[in-house]
């Protein structure tokens, strides 16, 4: 292995382990804000029962969509896009509650949307990585 090889190595497991450090959880809280989710990012394992505490603090009506794998939103999320939600619950203004959902059986990345008209192009946007 060449010097260029093993720096790109040394760098990939360190990309890695700063990836898993905060290891996958069984208890997600999200803020929803006009127009962030926070946090926007989530690990879960594959098939876990996860439970969910989620608030609306924004002024409007959010939701918190997770779309099966490889789904392409497009420009903004339509009715064309309801067929990939995996998972969604919706929230108004003030809201909050607690509840759980599967996480999806195969691993891999999922993209979290909330589908109010222009949320998405705002940027209201998550990722949930699920682990095998
Ligand atoms: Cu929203």
């Amino acid at each position: 292995m060449n010097f260029k090889k093993s720096i790109t190595l040394v760098v990939l497991v360190l990309l890695l382990g700063s990836c898993s450090a905060g290891g996958p959880t069984e208890h997600i809280k999200v803020s929803m804000t006009d127009f962030t989710y926070n946090p926007n990012s989530f690990t879960v394992q594959a098939g876990k029962e996860i439970k969910l505490d989620i608030a609306n603090n924004g002024a409007i009506v959010h939701n918190f969509l997770i779309m099966n794998a490889g789904s392409d939103i497009g420009q903004d999320f339509d009715q064309e896009d309801e067929k990939n939600v995996y998972w969604k619950i919706d929230l108004g203004p003030g809201q909050s509650t607690t509840t759980s959902f599967t996480a999806p059986p195969e691993p891999g990345e999922y993209l979290i949307v909330c589908s109010t008209a222009g949320h998405y192009i705002a940027g209201m946007i998550g990722k949930l990585h699920v682990l095998p």
